[in-house]
Formats: C-alpha cells, structure tokens, sequence
C-alpha cells in the first residue's frame, strides 16, 4: 500500500489525470513487492481506430511545420524531462524495478536524445549530386514520412519512446506508441509531460504523440494499419518474427530491435581490473534485462583461473534487493515468468556439463529476486546459444582469438560486443571480425550512449535507432532533377529525337 501512495504522489505531481490508472481495467503492479499499484484504463478497437486518425490529420499538418520549429517542441520535451527527472525515475525504479542510479540513467538518455534531436532539427541534410546532363541539377530533398508506431518494452519502459519519438517529431511525423503491459504507469507519465511541453509549444496538431495502453491488439494494430508508414518495435526475436512479415506484407517499413545474445573477450593482456567491473555491469546490471546485458564471456585459458575467481567473488558479494530499502546494485526480475525462464535455462545448462553458481531465488512472494548466477560450461552449447532475459552468464574458456571469434559469431542474434585487451593489434582484429552492430573495446556490451545508431544484426533485426544517421529511416527520400537548360539531353545518352 505504501508504495501504491507513493505512486500516486508521483502521478498526481507529474500531473497524469488520476482516472488513466484508477479507473481502468488493467491492474498494473510493481516487480518490487508484487503488489497492485494501479488500475489503468484500455484502448479498445474504437479507441485505437479514432487515434490512428487523430495522428493521422495530425502529420498532415505537423510536415508542413519547419523542421527547426519542430525542433522547438523537442526542446520543450527535454525542459520538461529535466523538471520531471526525479519523479520519473523514480517510477521506472517502482514499475520497472531498475535500481535508483539506472532508473536516473534512462531518463538522462530521453533527455540526450532531445538534446540531439534539436540539433538535428537543423541538420536533415540530403545531398547535391554530380549529373551527367549539361543545365542540369540533381539533388536529394527529405520528406517527413507519415505516423510512426513505436511498440516498446519492459526494460527501458521511457527511454525507447524517446529514442524513437524526438527523432520522429523533428522529421516532421506523428507517434503513436504501445508500450509494454508491464509498464503502463511511466507512458501515462511520459504522455503527460509531452502534453505539457506541447501546451507550451502553443500550436501543435491534436494527437501529435499518442498513447496506446493495451494488450497485443493495440500492437497489432499499429504493424496492420496502412496509416502506419514505419513500425520501429523493440522486444524478443519471437515477437519480431511475428510482426516484420506482417509489415512486409504491406511494404511498411520496419525499425526491429529484437533480441541479444552478446558475447565479452577478456584476453591475456587485459586490464584485468578494468575488465571486471565491465563484465560484472554488463551481466549483473538492470538484473541482466538488458538486450546488450553481457550474456557469453569467453575468457583466455592464460588468466581463466584467476579472473574467473574474481568474478565469482564479485558474484558472491553483489547486493541484490529491493532498491526502495537499501543500496543494491540489483534489483528484482520483472515477473514469475522470467524467473521461471531462468530456472529452466539453469537447469539446461547443468544438464549441458554447467557449473553453476548463484541463481537462487532470494525471499519469496509475489515478487522475484536472484542471485546472479555465473555458469562455467564446457563450450557454446545448449541455453549459451540463445538469450535468457535475466543474469545469467555462460564463461567459457578459449586458447586462440580467430577460434574464438567464429565462436562469438556463431549464434542467432548480432547485437552487441565487447573484447578487453591492451593489444591493438588484437582489438582491431575483434572489430573486424564482430559481426554485431555494436563492438567495444575496454568496456562492456551494454551502456550505449544516444549518439551512435543503436541496433545489431541477424535475429537482432537489423533495425537502428537514435543517433548518427538514423533519422533517415524516419523519413522519405525523393531524388530531384532539374532542367534549367532550354535542351532536353536524355540520360545515358539515349536519343528520342521526333520527327
Ligand atoms: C534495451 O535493452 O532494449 O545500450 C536497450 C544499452 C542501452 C539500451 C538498451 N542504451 O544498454
């Protein structure tokens, strides 16, 4: 009951309309304790038809907006984020159950990417481009695109929708977003310091930034509707290979960041002191329900023993618990379901020759607290191939770094890696070898900064989103050519002379 109040003083101060989640039909609880903290209100069919209408008029008029003035409202957005910080992140700790410092974490990154976003306002380039007909010019000229439907997931409840939204409002389109059933509460949230910065903005189309709370068919709907010009969906591998035939099947576009199975190298000439704290953040961070967690650490046989016994005491000694009573590092699993996912990939595991340590459930309940566990497997085989969403990493040994990279590549997803080495020659030849969308070097997989396209390969989807170039996806291209000569020369030297 204590932290449902508290959830209340946190909406009622972020100014969310108290009927949203008193009211509705979808109970929504928190990993923390288990308990019920809200009752939140549903798009049904008619609901979700009317907002993809809404949106819909709404791009209509929001592309004709100059992208720097767009850019003006994304500005608001980040003072808004700012003023809402605390507050914020204090609801993604209670809903998502991701430690204080994490929690602050993921509202900096919506913050940064407004930042960023602003900036591209002024920047949504195209090119100029050399043609081969005298009196001629050719160029590149960016559209905005249409709406944009952003489907989300548990573990980065806020973040994603602003990774996906401030690059989408700068390119002139609408949003309209479902966000996880488990996190209903930070949306409601979300939407609400939208509106407000909206407000002050003054002119915004109605509808410009929508929510969708609800069940599959508010996803469905988003991937079926020819309304819905891009889809940039965040989740497992298995819901992604339900929604991107659906959106082929419409030539809609697709943004897919699906799941990881993110490999570590710490090679013999590490910073071995270095390398631990970013394999334990990597592994044991956000309880190891991130995409880019650290999942496969192959360790060179050189140094496995000693650095393995030290990651094992870092193991030992790490705090997990509820993180609204004592500074811990880990927090809870998000529901039964993932816990019971772990114990079957453990029990996988041993029955593959693992050597597990950690894993066990601590307390009881409604809510579902682990130790990390750390399982020493005597090669890639069994659950090390696919991912588990929750701390478990697989340590595997290795004698040479080409072995190892086949190794590394030799599973289903691409999306992050890292190796730990003080060697140049043998870091360069990891970057080359990664087939991953994201490659570090002396820090771990996870922890991605906005300014980089974020995204990876293979069942990972293919998809980028935030930084670098990835505002492109979010809009169209038309290439111009114009004719400022009084002749007509025809491409490739074709004549088509009339008589
Ligand atoms: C995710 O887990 O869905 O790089 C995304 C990171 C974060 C993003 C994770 N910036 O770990």
């Amino acid at each position: 009951m204590v932290i449902a109040d508290e959830v209340g003083r946190l909406l009622d101060r972020i100014e969310v309309d108290r009927a949203l989640w008193t009211d509705g039909s979808m109970p929504s609880t928190t990993p923390l304790t288990g308990e019920q903290i809200a009752m939140v209100q549903v798009a049904d069919a008619a609901a979700i038809d009317e907002a993809l209408g809404k949106a819909a008029a709404a791009f209509r008029a929001w592309r004709n907006v100059p992208a720097p003035r767009r850019g003006e409202l994304v500005r608001l957005l980040g003072e808004e984020l700012r003023a809402s910080k605390d507050d914020l992140a204090r609801l993604v700790t209670i809903e998502a159950g991701k430690v204080p410092s994490e929690g602050a974490g993921e509202v900096q990154e919506m913050i940064d990417i407004c930042d960023f976003a602003v900036g591209l306002s002024r920047q949504l380039y195209g090119l100029t481009i050399a043609t081969e007909r005298p009196g001629h010019r050719m160029m590149e000229v960016w559209h905005p695109l249409g709406v944009v439907g952003v489907i989300s997931a548990f573990n980065f409840p806020v973040a994603v929708w602003a990774w996906n939204a401030a690059i989408a409002l700068v390119c002139g389109n609408s949003v309209v977003w479902k966000p996880s059933e488990k996190t209903p509460l930070t949306a409601l949230a979300v939407q609400a310091i939208f509106d407000r910065a909206a407000a002050r903005f003054g002119d915004a189309p109605q509808g410009l930034a929508q929510l969708l709370i609800g069940g599959p068919e508010a996803g469905e709907a988003l991937v079926d509707d020819r309304r819905v010009a891009l889809v940039s969906a965040t989740g497992s591998t298995r819901m992604g290979r339900s929604v991107a035939p659906r959106l082929a099947a419409r030539f809609a576009r697709a943004i897919l960041e699906l799941g990881g199975n993110n490999g570590a190298i710490v090679a013999p000439s590490a910073d071995l002191d270095l390398a631990l704290r970013g394999v334990a953040f990597g592994a044991m961070g956000t309880a190891g329900q991130r995409c880019t967690t650290t999942r496969r650490l192959f360790v060179h046989d050189s140094i496995y023993e000693g650095f393995v016994a030290r990651l094992k005491a870092a193991y030992g000694s790490v705090a997990v618990g509820n993180p609204l009573e004592s500074a811990v590092l880990v927090g809870p699993l998000i529901d039964r379901a993932a816990f019971e996912m772990m114990q079957q990939a453990l029990a996988a595991a041993k029955a593959a020759g693992g050597v597990i340590l950690g894993g066990e459930r601590i307390g009881e309940g409604a809510s579902f607290y682990v130790k990390p566990a750390l399982v020493e497997m005597p090669g890639q085989v069994g659950p090390v191939l696919e991912e588990t969403f929750a701390p478990i990493l697989y340590v595997m040994r290795y004698y040479d770094l080409d072995a190892v990279m086949a190794q590394h590549n030799d599973v289903a997803a691409g999306l992050s890696s890292a190796i730990f080495t003080t060697d140049v020659r043998e870091a360069e030849r990891f970057l080359a070898a990664s087939d991953c969308g994201i490659a570090n070097v002396n820090l771990g997989t996870s922890g991605a900064e906005i300014g980089g396209a974020f995204g990876g390969e293979k069942e990972t989807g293919g998809g980028r989103e935030s930084g670098s170039d990835s505002w492109r996806q979010y809009m169209r291209r038309a290439t111009n050519t114009v004719n400022y000569s009084d002749a007509l020369p025809l491409a490739q030297g074709v004549s088509f002379d009339l008589p």
